[in-house]
């Protein structure tokens, strides 16, 4: 046995836990003590402790127990397991890419570095040369899904998550900005109404689709983050939208009650979008249409938002 096994009891205190709860994580995500000595009960190393503290820690967070327990076995276990130590830039602590291009890496490296000027350049540049949909596809997605990786493995990063979504809301607001002036969309009607859903803190996908609209010369207004649903209704009663684009990221945020209210409202929308991956795909009110990407969001909202919408719409 090594000086590190330890005991169903022990680690439940570690955590702050029932020994039932570690039980239940054993059997029901596989979650067990993985230290076998014949003749005695099995033991928790540190690498299984570092496994259930990603466990517990999503959990708490409002995370479903089975999504937190993927999380929790992909958790590379060495990074907690040594005290969850802190490593300077360069010593080892990186953002999982997949196979994302060398652009991506560099603004990785930009963001553990909490260099906050190179990040805005760099996504400022990109959207100049390759436009909202590109940028967001290739260069922004992979950073922010890497750091959520990186987030549910070891519970670092939260520094890094906060910079980088600061200087990409405010990258694809200037281009927003900078398209609705130039495409002159701003005297025009604002056929899209946005919006995160009830208590939903993520609010960039919703971002890069006002940004890639404004590209696209289509008026919209954006609600952002956190919207309940009475005041979103207030807002479809007040401006008539042709679509209403609805965000929830995880489940906590997508109660189907809120499209539901869209779809039945007094000034129904003709399109009702739920977007993100919260939203429980086979559980969606009928009349709820559910794009899978930014492109096609767009193509949705710019095609209802185009003359023949117009004409259902009136
Ligand atoms: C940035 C970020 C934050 C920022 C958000 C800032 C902002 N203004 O938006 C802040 C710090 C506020 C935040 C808070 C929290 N976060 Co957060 N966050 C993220 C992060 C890193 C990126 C979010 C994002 O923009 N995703 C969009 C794209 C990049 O990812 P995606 O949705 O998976 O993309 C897929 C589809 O949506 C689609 N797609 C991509 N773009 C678009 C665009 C459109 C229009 C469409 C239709 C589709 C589409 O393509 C992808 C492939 O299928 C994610 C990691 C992740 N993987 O998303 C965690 C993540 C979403 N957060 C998480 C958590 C747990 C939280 C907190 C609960 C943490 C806490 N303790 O407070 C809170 C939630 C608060 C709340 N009630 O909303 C978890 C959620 C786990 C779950 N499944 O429930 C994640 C997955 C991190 C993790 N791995 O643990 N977060």
């Amino acid at each position: 046995m090594t000086d590190e096994a330890l005991s169903a009891g022990v680690v439940a205190k570690r955590l702050g836990v029932a020994v039932t709860t570690l039980r239940t994580w054993h059997q029901r995500y596989g979650l067990g003590p993985s230290e076998h000595v014949p003749g005695h009960h099995r033991r928790y190393t540190s690498a299984d402790l570092a496994r259930l503290e990603v466990m517990r820690r999503l959990t708490t967070e409002g995370v479903s127990p089975a999504e937190a327990a993927r999380w929790a076995r992909q958790s590379p276990g060495t990074l907690v397991a040594r005290g969850g130590r802190r490593r300077r830039d360069g010593g080892g602590t990186t953002i999982p890419l997949g196979r994302a291009g060398p652009a991506a890496r560099g603004l990785a490296r930009a963001a553990l570095r909490l260099d906050g000027a190179a990040l805005s350049e760099t996504i400022s540049c990109a959207i100049a040369a390759d436009g909202v949909i590109a940028t967001w596809d290739r260069l922004l997605c992979p950073l922010l899904v890497g750091i959520g990786q990186r987030y549910a493995a070891t519970g670092e990063l939260i520094e890094v998550e906060h910079l980088v979504s600061r200087c990409v809301s405010a990258a694809l607001g200037a281009a927003a900005s900078s398209a609705v002036a130039s495409t002159g969309t701003a005297h025009g009607p604002s056929r899209v109404l946005l919006s995160c859903a009830d208590e939903e803190q993520h609010s960039l996908p919703l971002e890069a689709l006002a940004a890639a609209l404004a590209e696209a010369g289509v008026g919209h207004r954006m609600l952002g983050a956190r919207v309940p649903p009475a005041a979103l209704l207030a807002a479809v009663d007040r401006t008539g939208p042709v679509a209403v684009v609805l965000w929830s990221q995880t489940r906590a945020t997508a109660d189907p009650a809120q499209l539901t209210a869209l779809l039945t409202a007094p000034s129904r929308p003709v399109l009702v979008i739920a977007a993100g991956p919260g939203w429980p795909a086979r559980a969606l009110p009928v009349g709820v249409v559910r794009p899978a990407d930014l492109t096609e969001a767009v193509s949705l909202t710019v095609a209802v938002s185009g003359p023949l919408g117009r004409q259902a719409a009136s």
